[in-house]
């Protein structure tokens, strides 16, 4: 930090000297010792120039202020200990079929055209669980041509701007494991037609993985054992990347977000945007959209009330009690599944990057090699030895004044790929893609096979979005076939 900061004036102010690798050294124990983290210079006096000048750099960046309550936090409160579950009560849901949806959509659509709303996906993760070794947005997703997640959500931008007339910008959040490959990737499908200067990619910033007793693990003799900061990371990206400053020289103040693993997603959905900025629930700040969960072990977070305010708890910290709580009546107390599809304002975003906490960190448990100190050589440990830290996106919720929870159809806009096989796989995605292709061409006259027992569409159908971006888009075409044959495989 303080090497990086004098350099920047050097090139005006020449007073200002590059500090020595001596001074650097002391400034960062000092600091290191304050936080009692001095055992990430154990090495010091066995590593090159080169490999001094690497670690000083990583221990001058490391935000030790922001993490001082975690290195004394041990492993007891590991998940969400910042906010420990007292009174949860069920959050107030809007529906659409309870409100005036046209009056929304239209007001949603005019955003759109005045060109006030921007796509932002978060592809920072690893897609471990997938067993996929690209960068996540890359994996083959659709039924029929197995277009990537990337391309679906291109397409359907594409089709956005086609059909609003408006420029949509993409931002996309990248992590230090796969910031070049995804680049790679765009740049050789040439930006999916989207154009390269308004596809926009950022990576995330790191945090240090520590050990149970609240230390610091090196991965290497001179290099800090770093994750990314998880999705939460994206509120300081955003604004260190430059990327909510470009959006305000360019009229955009509002974000559409959503995950890299959900094919279905609506990339920007005017009737959602319509209520983030007029509905009485919301204050413009964030609004999010749920779907009924489908048992109480799914693995999505859920929207609650606690403390007179709206958030979300993480599968993980829902206490089984209370995921399995039913109302007298019947039907789950806390089934407001988070399917992470949220709307922005960016001045929000702008008001939550100063907050010089920033979002409360989950710590979790998890395996990670690290240098022994007393050896130096590195361990892989057989059992998990480390706590990973992370910030979580849908903690913003809670800061919200008021945050809109809308309520939307599962088949319609959610079948995410997250697992290689079972639930939320590339199989069960890509029946779900199938079936509301289906849905959608039946709503346009035409018959579609159907099993006789379950329903279920007996062929395999893939709708591109720049074929149709919803039924009313799709019953506008004259090229489609009337009769689609039993065991088919068709792409519109
Ligand atoms: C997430 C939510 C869950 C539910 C579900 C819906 C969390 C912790 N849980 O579960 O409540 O809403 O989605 O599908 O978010 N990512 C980054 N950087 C990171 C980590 C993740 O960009 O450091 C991205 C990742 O690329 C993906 C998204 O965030 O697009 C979700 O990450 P995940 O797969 O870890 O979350 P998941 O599926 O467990």
């Amino acid at each position: 930090m303080i090497g990086r900061a004098i350099d920047s004036h050097s090139c005006t102010m020449s007073r200002y000297t590059m500090p020595s690798l001596e001074e650097r050294y002391q400034n960062s124990r000092q600091r290191l010792v304050a936080f009692g983290q001095a055992h990430l210079l154990t090495f010091w006096q066995s590593l090159d120039d080169r490999r001094r000048s690497e670690l000083l750099e990583q221990c001058e960046t490391l935000p030790l202020e922001m993490l001082r309550g975690e290195f004394g936090a041990g492993v007891v409160n590991l998940g969400h200990h910042a906010r420990a579950p007292h009174k949860i009560e069920p959050v107030t849901i809007v529906r659409a079929q309870e409100l005036d949806a046209a009056k929304y959509f239209a007001i949603g659509e005019e955003m759109i055209r005045a060109g006030r709303v921007a796509c932002f996906t978060v592809a920072g993760g690893q897609g471990t669980r997938l067993g996929w070794n690209a960068p996540k947005g890359t994996f083959p997703a659709t039924p029929v041509l197995h277009k990537s997640l990337f391309q679906v959500f291109a397409e359907s931008i594409l089709a956005a701007r086609r059909r609003w007339g408006a420029r949509i910008p993409w931002y996309l959040m990248t992590s230090s494991l796969n910031h070049e490959s995804t680049q790679e990737y765009f740049r050789k499908h040439d930006w999916f037609q989207l154009g390269e200067d308004s596809v926009r990619f950022f990576a995330q910033g790191t945090l240090p993985s520590l050990s149970v007793d609240g230390k610091i693990l090196l991965a290497e003799q001179h290099a800090i054992a770093l994750n990314p900061d998880g999705h939460g990371g994206a509120v300081r990206a955003l604004r260190a990347s430059g990327s909510l400053a470009k959006m305000r020289s360019e009229g955009v103040d509002t974000l559409s977000y959503f995950q890299v693993d959900n094919p279905l997603v609506k990339v920007v959905d005017p009737l959602f945007l319509g209520l983030h900025v007029s509905h009485p629930e919301s204050s413009g700040e964030v609004s999010s959209k749920v779907v009924a969960k489908r048992d109480p072990r799914e693995k999505v977070g859920v929207f609650c009330r606690q403390d007179d305010r709206t958030c979300v708890l993480e599968y993980s910290d829902l206490p089984t009690h209370l995921a399995e709580a039913t109302f007298p009546g019947g039907g789950f107390v806390h089934s407001a599944g988070s399917i992470a599809i949220h709307t922005f304002s960016t001045a929000f975003l702008e008001r939550l990057a100063d907050d010089p906490n920033g979002l409360p960190l989950h710590r979790a448990l998890k395996r990670v090699a690290s240098v022994d100190l007393t050896s130096g050589q590195l361990v892989d440990p057989p059992a998990p030895n480390a706590i990973k830290l992370e910030a979580f996106i849908f903690d913003a919720v809670p800061v919200a004044t008021r945050s809109m929870v809308f309520e939307t159809r599962r088949d319609e806009e959610f079948a995410p790929i997250k697992n290689a096989d079972g639930e939320d796989s590339p199989t069960t995605s890509k029946l779900a893609q199938s079936e509301r292709a289906a849905r959608w061409i039946e709503s346009c006259g035409i018959e579609v096979p159907r099993d006789e027992d379950d329903g279920a569409c007996l062929a395999t159908l893939e709708l591109s979005p720049l074929t149709a971006l919803d039924p009313i888009d799709l019953a506008r075409r004259s090229d489609l076939p009337r009769h689609i044959a039993i065991g088919a495989s068709i792409a519109f």
